[in-house]
């Protein structure tokens, strides 16, 4: 219950003293050939919404690819293509799901049942009832506000799954099933697939020395500097901690192990800054880099081959790259 009222508030669904809407009132186009009817809608919905109007079907058309949250379309006079409009609307993607209320003549079954038939979300009779107005037009915007609030945070849950939330990297899984769809190609004669794993050099000591937060700091300004060293079809990822995995399909080792030694220099070479640049310190990484070999070979073999590089780069030293 708490997560809803929560979520009400976030939508704006509370009311007034008056009982009216507050914070959710929403833009409503209104397409109608009748300039006297448009405006008389208009000022009953301007109490809660903020409402346009285009009384050319065309112009109604492309106003509705802007950010409105319902469409009140007068589909009563025959000479005004108010049902062509609704169509139009319907099958281009933006606008597919907009809310569709269509003001219809009683009598006229026929425009009435092809309104519904067109997926409009509500009806309003003629002549138009100003309190039925309000309520059906309230019903709609509250519903597109929920819908969208909804896509939102699924789209937010989505992108949250696959993303490392300190780094803003790809995140393990995400790599995961990528390499696994490089790696199946490259088993079956497709091209080749590098993986560099990275580990940054004495990272405890970051920590201790100047805090956790500078150690995030430079976890950031690492994964900015990785992603700004490898191509847009290479996927770089954070594994956890201070490791990091480039997966570079379509690279040949040699390739690969060039593009890892570019990585190392750059970090070694330029302080990261921390602390609000109080502090200036040189961090070094060890590379280890491997390819697929062919048929057999799986994601865990090759980052396995990548991993024991990094292991022979920290045993000899560290600030270097292994192949
Ligand atoms: P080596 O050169 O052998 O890799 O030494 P290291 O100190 O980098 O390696 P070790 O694995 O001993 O320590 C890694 C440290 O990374 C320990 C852990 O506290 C720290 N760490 C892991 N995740 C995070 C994080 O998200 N933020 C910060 N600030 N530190 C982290
Ligand atoms: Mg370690
Ligand atoms: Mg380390
Ligand atoms: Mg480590």
């Amino acid at each position: 219950l708490r997560e809803r009222e929560e979520s009400g508030r976030r939508l704006g669904v509370t009311t007034d003293g008056a009982g009216r809407l507050r914070g959710s009132g929403g833009r409503v186009l209104i397409v109608d050939d009748n300039p006297r009817q448009a405006e008389k809608i208009a000022a009953e919905l301007e109490r809660e919404h903020r409402p346009t109007i285009e009384t050319n079907a065309g112009d109604g058309l492309v106003a509705s690819k802007g950010s409105i949250d319902l469409m009140i379309v007068n589909v009563a006079a025959a000479e005004f293509d108010g049902l062509r409009l609704i169509a139009q609307v319907r099958s281009a993607e933006p606008t597919r799901h907009l809310p569709i209320l269509a003001v219809v003549d009683p009598s006229d079954r026929p425009r009435l049942v092809k309104a519904l038939e067109l997926g409009v979300n509500d009806i309003l009779m003629k002549p138009v009832d100003p309190e039925e107005l309000a309520a059906r037009a309230r019903t709609q915007v509250r519903r597109k506000r929920y819908t969208d609030f909804l896509k939102e945070k699924l789209d937010y849950s989505l992108e949250m799954a696959v993303t490392d939330a300190l780094t803003g990297l790809h995140n393990r899984r995400y790599m995961a099933g990528q390499l696994q769809a490089f790696v199946t190609r490259a088993a079956q004669g497709g091209e080749p697939v590098s993986v560099l794993v990275l580990d940054i050099d004495h990272f405890k000591k970051v920590n201790d020395g100047f805090g956790h937060d500078a150690g995030d700091e430079v976890l950031r300004e690492f994964a900015v500097r990785l992603a700004t060293n490898v191509r847009a079809v290479d996927l770089p990822c954070r594994m956890g901690g201070e490791e990091f995995v480039v997966v570079m399909p379509g690279t040949k080792i040699e390739d690969a192990h060039r593009i890892a030694e570019r990585i190392r220099r750059d970090v070694g070479s330029t302080p990261f800054r921390v602390m609000g640049g109080q502090e200036h310190l040189t961090v070094t990484i060890s590379i280890g880099v491997a390819a697929t070999i062919g048929a057999g070979d799986t994601p865990d073999a090759l980052l396995k081959r990548a991993d024991e590089g990094v292991y022979e780069a920290k045993a000899t030293g560290r600030d270097r790259v292994i192949a």
